[in-house]
C-alpha cells in the first residue's frame, strides 16, 4: 500500500518561497517532476552550486584520485599538496582489494602527499614533488607513480605534468600527473574526467599480452565498495566470461595496460567513465554497453546482454544457468522480507549513479521511491544520452581537456560491425544509458545538487520510511528519527552488488527500517518551538 500523496507541486512552491528571489530562480530548475518516460522533462544539472548553500558535493580531486585512481592497489597515488588533502586518502578508504599473493603490492593503505609547506607555496613545490618521487621509488619500488594536484598545486603553477616526464627518465618508471585541482569544474565530476584522460593517455594500450579467454570484457565504473567488485567477478567467473581490467575496482596496472585486448566494455556507473570508454571505441574498436549489477533482477537483465552481445548459444545456456542457481536464494529471502517491507518509502540523493541504481533493488523490496537525485550527475544522467548535443558547455566545463583520440591503426579492430549492432538493437538490446527519470514513476520529485534545507523539508513533509545518502547527511537525518542507510561506503557493510549483494541489502534494509528505535527519537520541529522571522523591508 502506498502512503497518502503529499503534494509535491506545493512542496517545491513552499520550498522555494523560502529563498531569495534570484536564488529560488535557479533552484527552480533543479527540482523538477518526473512525468513519466515519454515526457521526459529537462533538469538543470552540473552547475555551479550556489554560494551559501550547504550541498553535498565533493571536489575535483575527489573525483580524480579518491574515487577513479584510489581503488587501484599497485598505481602508487602521490598527493602534491598540503596535508589536510590527504585525509580521506588515509585509514578512510571504503575500497577493498584482494592482492594476488602476500607479497604482491599494494599501497591502498597508505597515504602519500608532499605535505606542502607555506615555504613551498611561496617558492614553488616542484623539488620537494621530485624528492617525494625518488623516496616513494626507493622505499616501495611501485611499477607506477600518480601525481595528483590539490587546489594550491594550481594556484601556484608547479607543473606536474613537467616533473613526471623528467622523473620518468630519471628513474624508469611509468609516472604522470593528473591536474585534478580541487576548484577545477564544479564537482567530483571533472575529477572523473580528468582522471579518464590520465589513464587514456598514459596508461590504457601499453601492453598487448592481455589475459586469454573466449569472452572477454572490461568492467568500468566499479569501484569495489563493500567488495561490490568481488561479488561480480564471482558471477562473470561463473558464467566463463574474462574480465581483462576493472576501472578500477581491485584493479591493477596491468589491467588497465592491457584493456585494449578486450572484446566488450560494460559500464556500470556511468558518470564516472563513460569518457573512457568512448575513447576507446575509436581508438581500439571496442564497444560499450550500460549494465547495472546493483539489484538480483538487473544484474540476471546484465548477464543476459552480455551473452547476446557475444551471440554464442553456449553462454547463454550457461549465464541462464548461473541466474537460476543464484535467483534461488534471492527468492527465498524476497519471499520472507518482502511483506515487512512492501509499500514503504524512501530517498536518495547520492553522487551520480547510485540514487538511479538502488531504486531497483527498493523495487525488489516493493518499496516506493519518493524522491531521487544526483550530486553531481549530468543531463544525460538524468535524461538519458540523447541530450548531450542539446548540453550548454559553460565556461567550468571547458575547461576540462577534452581528448579526440584517432585510430589506432596497428591495434583497433572493429568487434561489432553496424549490421550487427542493428539486429542487437532491434532484439532489445540497449546501448546507451536512458538515465534516472525514465525508471521512475510519474509524480516522483527529481532534484539535482540538493541542499541540506531542502533535505530537511523533504523529510519533514514526506516523513520517508528510509533515507540513503551518506556520512554529512547521516547523523542529522537520523536525529529527525528516519533511518539512514549509506550509499557511498555502505555504513561498512556490502557487498550489495550482484545476486549475494542483493541478499545482504535486503537484510540490512529490513533492519533499519523495522526497527522500533527510530520511533523513540522526535524529530527537532516536534519538540523545539520554531522562531519564524521576516525581513522588515
Ligand atoms: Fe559513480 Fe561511484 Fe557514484 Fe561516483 Fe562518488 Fe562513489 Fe557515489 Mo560516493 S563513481 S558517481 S563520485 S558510483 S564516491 S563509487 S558512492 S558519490 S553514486
Amino acid at each position: 500500500m502506498k502512503k497518502e500523496k503529499v503534494d509535491v507541486v506545493r512542496w517545491k512552491e513552499e520550498v522555494l518561497s523560502k529563498l531569495p528571489s534570484k536564488v529560488a530562480k535557479k533552484r527552480e530548475k533543479q527540482i523538477v517532476i518526473n512525468d513519466g518516460p515519454e515526457n521526459i522533462k529537462v533538469i538543470q544539472a552540473n552547475v555551479r552550486t550556489i554560494p551559501g548553500i550547504i550541498t553535498q558535493r565533493g571536489c575535483s580531486y575527489a573525483g580524480c584520485k579518491g574515487v577513479v585512481l584510489g581503488p587501484s592497489r599497485d598505481i602508487l597515488n602521490l598527493v602534491h599538496g598540503p596535508i589536510g588533502c590527504s585525509f580521506y586518502a588515509w585509514l578512510t578508504r571504503r575500497n577493498q582489494t584482494r592482492p594476488e599473493s602476500e607479497t604482491s603490492p599494494n599501497f591502498i593503505n597508505y597515504c602519500m602527499s608532499t605535505d606542502m609547506q607555506d615555504t613551498n607555496i611561496v617558492f614553488g613545490g616542484e623539488i620537494k614533488l621530485k624528492q617525494a618521487l625518488r623516496e616513494a621509488v626507493e622505499i616501495f619500488k611501485p611499477k607506477a607513480i600518480g601525481i595528483f594536484s590539490t587546489c594550491p598545486v594550481g594556484l601556484i603553477g608547479d607543473d606536474v605534468h613537467a616533473v613526471a616526464r623528467e622523473m620518468k627518465e630519471e628513474l624508469g618508471i611509468n609516472i604522470f600527473g593528473f591536474s585534478c585541482e580541487g576548484y577545477k569544474g564544479v564537482s567530483q565530476s571533472a575529477g572523473h574526467h580528468i582522471a579518464n584522460n590520465g589513464l587514456f593517455k598514459h596508461v590504457v594500450g601499453n601492453d598487448d599480452n592481455g589475459k586469454p579467454g573466449k569472452f572477454k570484457i572490461n568492467m568500468l565504473g566499479e569501484y569495489n565498495i563493500g567488495g561490490d567488485a568481488f561479488e561480480i567477478e564471482r558471477i562473470l567467473e561463473k558464467c566463463g566470461i574474462t574480465m581483462i581490467a576493472s576501472f578500477s575496482g581491485n584493479s591493477t596496472l596491468n589491467q588497465f595496460e592491457t584493456a585494449h585486448t578486450a572484446d566488450l566494455n560494460v559500464i556500470m556507473c556511468h558518470r564516472s567513465i563513460n569518457y573512457l570508454a568512448e575513447m576507446m571505441e575509436v581508438k581500439f574498436g571496442i564497444p560499450w554497453m550500460k549494465v547495472n549489477f546493483v539489484g538480483a533482477e538487473s544484474s540476471a537483465k546484465s548477464l543476459r546482454k552480455i551473452a547476446q552481445y557475444f551471440g554464442n548459444p553456449e553462454l547463454s545456456a550457461r549465464v541462464e544457468e548461473v541466474i537460476a542457481e543464484e535467483m534461488v536464494a534471492v527468492k527465498k529471502s524476497i519471499a520472507v522480507l518482502r511483506p515487512r517491507l512492501e509499500g514503504k518509502t524512501t530517498m536518495l540523493f547520492v553522487g551520480g549513479s547510485r540514487a538511479h541504481h538502488y531504486q531497483e533493488l527498493f523495487n525488489e523490496l516493493g518499496m516506493v521511491t519518493l524522491v531521487a537525485g544526483y550530486e553531481f550527475g549530468h543531463r544525460d544522467d538524468y535524461e538519458g544520452r540523447r541530450v548531450i548535443p542539446s548540453i550548454v558547455v559553460d565556461a567550468d566545463s571547458r575547461n576540462i581537456e577534452e581528448l579526440h583520440p584517432v585510430k589506432d591503426e596497428a591495434r583497433y579492430h572493429q568487434r561489432l560491425s553496424n549490421e550487427r549492432k542493428e539486429e542487437l538493437i532491434a532484439d532489445g538490446v540497449e546501448f546507451d544509458y536512458e538515465g534516472m527519470m525514465t525508471d521512475m514513476e510519474k509524480g516522483a520529485l527529481v532534484i539535482d545538487d540538493i541542499s541540506h534545507y531542502e533535505m530537511e523539508k523533504l523529510i519533514e513533509t514526506f516523513h520517508p520510511d528510509v533515507f540513503c545518502a551518506g556520512i554529512k547527511e547521516k547523523y542529522c537525518v537520523q536525529k529527525m528519527g528516519i533511518p539512514l542507510k549509506q550509499l557511498h561506503s555502505y555504513d561498512y557493510g556490502g557487498p550489495y552488488a550482484g545476486f549475494e549483494g542483493a541478499v545482504n541489502f535486503y537484510k540490512d534494509i529490513d533492519m533499519i527500517a523495522n526497527t522500533s528505535i527510530w520511533k523513540l527519537i522526535k524529530a527537532p520541529w516536534a519538540v523545539e518551538e520554531v522562531v519564524e522571522a521576516e525581513y522588515a523591508f
